[in-house]
């Protein structure tokens, strides 16, 4: 039977221990697993391959992202860096140009050094991509909302070129979590995660993910998961299938509160643009209609003739909101890019993605609104 979305994140790849009843899985915190004889053993060798917590969270991911495998990683990089180490040298990557910076970091000052090409490309149209395509193309990578000003790009678009390339394409599905959106309903051959955001939910675990459907790609990506080592412990497997539980419930709440939250901001005096996919005037908004199901908790706006002095002070001015980097847990965050999460993308390529000194992200929470909406009009004030 298929079960819907919330049913399946409370109970997908999950079932009662078979040694005591207990209904939460436990953690089986174990390096190592006994053998009868060599080579003989219960499905589990040696815990950097494979552990129980692991792959009770591995199955759920995979439900929740209508995906035969899932892998975790132990960082949402760590996960980007496997897909990464499917090139070689030569290969080239189509990426957009607004990307979270972290990811720009490693393709520019990692990947780049292995021989590997990245086109950072302008997706608001996906045809584009076309204008990039060559015979070393072996990649394209989205994220889409983007980080941190929500671009939306087109997810089936982008797949049809791949599919006719037969180029593997990517979709970092972090800003929108498989709540709002399934990048491979739509054509995508991998969904990447930073389950340390929306999954997790509660800002205490990094992790990374990746979701898909082909068994050829999962193999190759399960040795490298296992011959590099990025895999996480089985205490941060477990709090995240906790997390996982209740998904669809903050997702709501980060939904709901975000609508507001946008809106104040479009209303405020002091406030220049706002970026929240929306907005029937947020540019691809149709297709954020199309492809997502909601539009999420995450906001970026500008003041009006801000300096980066005034948009320090107004990032330190807040209450309830906490100056910080990451996104997605039930607290809300705010970030500067600037100097935070994007500081490592040269100031020239960052100001073109319209991440200038004057803009500052929201992670938008599930407080009680009345509270955010109080705070965001003190520190506006
Ligand atoms: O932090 P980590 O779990 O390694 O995930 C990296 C990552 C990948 N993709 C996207 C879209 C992300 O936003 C991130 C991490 N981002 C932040 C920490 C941030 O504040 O934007």
């Amino acid at each position: 039977m298929a079960y819907k979305f919330g049913t399946k994140a409370i109970h997908a790849g999950q079932s009662p221990d078979p040694s005591t009843g207990a209904i939460m899985t436990p953690i089986f915190q174990t390096s190592t697993f006994v053998q009868a004889s060599p080579g003989k053993h219960q499905g589990y060798a040696y815990a950097r391959g494979k552990n129980p917590t692991r792959t009770a969270l591995e199955d759920c991911l995979a439900a929740l992202e209508n995906a035969k495998h899932a892998l975790c990683f132990s960082s949402g990089m760590g996960a980007t860096d496997a897909v990464a180490k499917l090139l070689k040298p030569g290969d080239e990557v189509i990426t957009g140009n607004d990307l979270y910076g972290g990811t720009y970091r490693m393709f520019t000052k990692v990947f780049a050094n292995y021989g590997i090409k990245f086109h950072f490309v302008d997706l608001h149209d996906a045809q584009n991509i076309q204008n990039y395509i060559n015979e070393n193309t072996k990649l394209i990578w989205v994220e889409t909302p983007t980080n941190p000003t929500m671009k939306i790009v087109d997810i089936t678009a982008c797949a049809k070129i791949a599919k006719a390339s037969k180029i593997t394409f990517v979709v970092d599905n972090t800003f929108a979590s498989p709540y709002l959106q399934n990048p491979i309903d739509l054509g995508a051959d991998i969904v990447m995660h930073s389950v340390t955001k929306y999954l997790g939910g509660h800002s205490d675990v990094i992790m990374g993910a990746l979701m898909m459907n082909d068994e050829t790609l999962y193999e190759r990506l399960a040795f490298i998961h296992n011959s590099c080592g990025a895999t996480p412990g089985p205490m941060d497997s477990f709090l995240v299938l906790r997390g996982i539980k209740t998904l669809h419930l903050r997702m709501k709440a980060h939904c709901e509160n975000g609508k507001a939250v946008a809106h104040f901001l479009r209303n405020h005096p002091k406030v220049d643009k706002v970026y929240w996919p929306g907005f029937e005037e947020h540019p691809n908004h149709d297709i954020a209609k199309k492809q997502m199901r909601d539009f999420g908790g995450m906001i970026s706006f500008t003041t009006k003739n801000a300096s980066i002095e005034d948009t320090f002070k107004l990032a330190s001015s807040f209450k309830v909101f906490s100056l910080a980097e990451s996104l997605g847990g039930v607290e809300s965050l705010i970030n500067h890019p600037a100097t935070m999460t994007h500081a490592s993308i040269p100031k020239a390529d960052r100001e073109t993605a319209g991440v200038v000194d004057s803009l500052l992200r929201l992670s938008v929470g599930v407080e009680d609104i009345e509270d955010l909406l109080e705070d965001l009009a003190q520190a506006l004030n």
